[in-house]
């Protein structure tokens, strides 16, 4: 199939219903608070080790998410607590977890990198850069394999878009014509590395061309921009097509993980952002223009939320680190995988 050079962003639809409007600022919302109490445990000292904030982020899972169906698969890198919350996790084993607790989803032994839902068909949090990319393309051959028509959402950065695993998995993916969408999480910076300091092309999506997957940028601050270009990619991956590129243009508001000096980028980069451009808020602004929600509506969804993450953060700190024996247990699979 020849590729399609698409790098039109696709624009917001007006006309989306109050329900899924309620339903994005509530998902939203809870990422923002979720990730606002992680980052708050981490400085008590509560949560130790590796721990990546999603906060600014948020819209690129939340409209994804609403555009999958059950048995859909998603697989993500190291920055991942959002993925979770989004695809339906418990937000109390999430954050037990990240403190490390026998509550948590990898019984406090994995932490934030590492953890994992067969129920809700998430397969982790990956600390090696772009590794989840090849495995994300093997999740979507088992689809294919299958004979099912699941997707598989395969996010990774835009300096995990520099491994060259990533263009063999695309090789692949095309040949194969596999039910996969990669999302590239384009926040513009990896680690302390501006896009520009490090990537030879201002667009990557178009990276896909060479191997005939058609692709296209999205406005990632934009629920809904996400949400129907998501639509698309999944339909075209549905109906056997393979691949799909979306290049998700987004902005992390803290830094890289809980240590980063920040000299990278300026403070008012940040705040120009925050103050224009913020997911949440466009939401939140929409839904009381349009006089779908009052501003009491508003505060109860707040309250409720809040109420959500202090229950998680409770869960978390009351339940027991793991048992001295569990380092012996979990680390071999008891049962071989079944020949087809
Ligand atoms: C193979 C490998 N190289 C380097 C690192 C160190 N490292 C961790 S995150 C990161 C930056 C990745 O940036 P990006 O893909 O844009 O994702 P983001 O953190 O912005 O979500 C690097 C270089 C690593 N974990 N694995
Ligand atoms: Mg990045």
């Amino acid at each position: 199939m020849a590729a399609r050079k698409t790098t039109r962003k696709t624009p917001a639809k007006s006309n989306t219903s109050k329900d899924e409007l309620l339903t994005y600022y509530r998902d939203m919302l809870l990422i923002r608070r979720f990730e606002e109490k992680a980052g708050q445990l981490y400085g008590m000292g509560l949560i130790g080790g590796f721990c990546h904030l999603y906060i600014g982020q948020e819209a690129v899972v939340v409209g994804l998410e609403a555009a999958s169906k059950e048995g859909d698969k998603r697989i993500t890198s190291y920055r991942d607590h959002g993925h979770m919350l989004a695809c339906g996790m418990d937000p109390k084993g999430v954050m037990a977890e990240l403190t490390g607790r026998e509550g948590g989803y990898s019984k406090g032994k994995g932490g934030s990198m590492h953890m994992f839902s067969k129920e809700k068909h998430f397969y982790g949090g990956h600390g090696i850069v772009g590794a989840q990319v090849p495995l994300g393309a093997g999740l979507a051959f088992a689809d294919q394999y299958s004979g099912n028509d699941n997707v598989t959402f395969t996010y990774f950065g835009d300096g995990a878009a520099n491994q060259g695993q990533v263009y063999e998995t695309f090789n692949m993916a095309a040949l194969w014509k596999l039910p996969v969408i990669f999302v590239i999480e384009n926040n513009q910076y990896a680690m302390g590395t501006s896009q520009a300091r490090s990537t030879s092309t201002e667009d990557i999506h178009t990276r896909g061309i060479p191997f005939g997957i058609p692709g296209e940028i999205v406005d990632g601050m934009d629920v809904m921009a996400v949400k129907e270009a998501g639509a698309k990619a999944v339909a075209h991956c549905r109906n056997g097509d393979g691949p799909y590129i979306l290049e998700v243009k987004t902005y992390r508001y803290r830094g890289h993980s809980m240590s980063d000096p920040a000299k990278y980028r300026t403070r008012e980069e940040v705040q120009k952002m925050r103050e224009e451009r913020d997911p949440i808020e466009r939401v939140r602004a929409m839904l009381l223009e349009g006089s779908h929600a009052s501003e009491d509506d508003l505060k109860a969804i707040d309250k409720e939320i809040k109420d959500i993450v202090n229950e998680s953060a409770e869960f978390a700190k009351e339940s027991p680190e793991p048992a001295l024996e569990e380092l012996w247990t979990d680390i071999y699979a008891e049962v071989a995988p079944q020949e087809a």
